[in-house]
């Protein structure tokens, strides 16, 4: 077998920043895309990978791009000829998606349909995996798993329904090898700094060192079902490395609420949450979701994938990656 040649849209992202890093571990040259920014910052967590343009051998590549730029996507794909496609690339925050929503289904839905046609345009045997995520159940009850019926609660999540959808469509319909990861949420030390548990396991640090002295949050009583993203791109990887193509819940199968979370996180730091949390109904979601548990057992049957990491353990884990981060100035 030939090189394997991925490209990962989103690649600045938790997700994509942890894939390449697997990827290249496992002996890959990666191509990412990387939108256009005024500053460098957007590349940061891709900082312990990167390669310098001049050197020789490197097998990390970067191309500015944007997956809503049709023309962009079909000539990278012509040029690139992957052997894997990772689409990340999204407007992924629910609570934005309700202000944004006209640019969310641009990114969010038709970016992945212009990646599959892309793929299509290039005559190429690409495989393909698609991000998707629980927020396409929405209100329907946990647990949930792939047999359960969708009821998305946002824009985002109508956006990812289409791009599920057309991941689906293509693989009857072109026989792409095309696969839906629905991944519950994930987090790690790289989570964007307002998804809720970084936004609080950062504020625990912040506190801790007197740099701030309480946390505004919305909905408490929301249920999630937290993972660690590194072992969920490791889930990803090997979906695409299977005989034939499928979707399959990605999720540890235990549900904590955001205030159980938020225990925890203060708790680890030796802090009572209540003495320093405050409601604040900005944060609240126009349509909320409140309670999403994975039903992991068709990836762990068929694929030997499983979750180690529970959510206390990623309180932990997250809050002293924040006290480091800011100990060193990073923060
Ligand atoms: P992030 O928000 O951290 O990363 C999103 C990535 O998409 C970033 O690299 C971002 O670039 C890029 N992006 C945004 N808009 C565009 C665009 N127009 N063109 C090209 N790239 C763009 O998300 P995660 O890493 O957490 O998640 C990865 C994927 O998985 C997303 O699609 C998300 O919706 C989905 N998902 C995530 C889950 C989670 O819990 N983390 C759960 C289920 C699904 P930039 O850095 O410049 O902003
Ligand atoms: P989510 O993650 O919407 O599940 O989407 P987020 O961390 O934003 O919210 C989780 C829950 O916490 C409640 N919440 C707050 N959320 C934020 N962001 N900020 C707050 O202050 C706050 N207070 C309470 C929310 O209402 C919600 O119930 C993430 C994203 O990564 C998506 O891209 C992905 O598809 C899903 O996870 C699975």
């Amino acid at each position: 077998m030939g090189a394997k040649v991925a490209l990962i849209t989103g690649i600045t992202g938790q997700d994509g920043s942890y894939l390449a890093e697997l990827l290249l571990g496992k002996g890959y040259e990666v191509h990412g895309i990387v939108r256009r920014s005024s500053h460098i910052g957007n590349t940061s967590r891709l900082d312990a990978i990167y390669q310098d343009p001049h050197e020789s051998g490197r097998r990390l590549f970067l191309h500015y791009g944007d997956v809503t730029d049709a023309g962009l996507m079909v000539n990278l794909i012509r040029d690139i000829t992957p052997t894997e496609v990772y689409n990340f690339a999204a407007q992924s925050h629910v609570r934005v998606s309700f202000d944004l929503p006209d640019y969310t289904a641009n990114v969010t839905a038709l970016g992945a349909i212009r990646l599959l046609e892309a793929i299509r345009a290039a005559r190429i045997d690409a495989r393909v995996f698609q991000a998707s995520t629980s927020e396409l159940y929405g209100t329907t009850p946990a647990p949930q798993s792939e047999l359960t019926p969708f009821h998305p609660r946002s824009p985002y999540g109508v956006a990812k329904l289409y791009a599920y959808w057309s991941a689906v469509n293509y693989r009857e319909a072109f026989d792409l090898f095309a696969c839906n990861g629905i991944a519950f949420n994930h987090e790690s030390p790289r989570r964007g700094e307002t998804f809720v548990t970084r936004k609080i396991t950062r504020a625990v640090a912040r506190i801790e060192a007197g740099l701030e002295k309480r946390v505004y949050l919305g909905n408490m009583q929301a249920v999630r079902d937290w993972g660690y993203a590194p072992e969920y791109v490791e889930a990803m990887w090997r979906m695409l490395q299977q005989d034939r193509p499928d979707d399959y819940v990605i999720a540890t199968g235990q549900g904590a609420s955001v205030e159980q979370f938020c225990a925890a996180a203060f708790a680890h730091a030796g802090m009572d949450w209540r003495d320093h949390v405050e409601y604040d109904a900005r944060y609240e979601r126009p349509a909320e979701v409140p309670h999403l548990i994975g039903d992991p057992s068709k990836i762990e049957a068929a694929i030997g994938w499983r979750a180690h990491t529970n959510w206390e353990a990623l309180a932990a884990l997250m809050v002293d990656a924040d006290r480091q981060a800011l100990a060193q100035n990073r923060e």
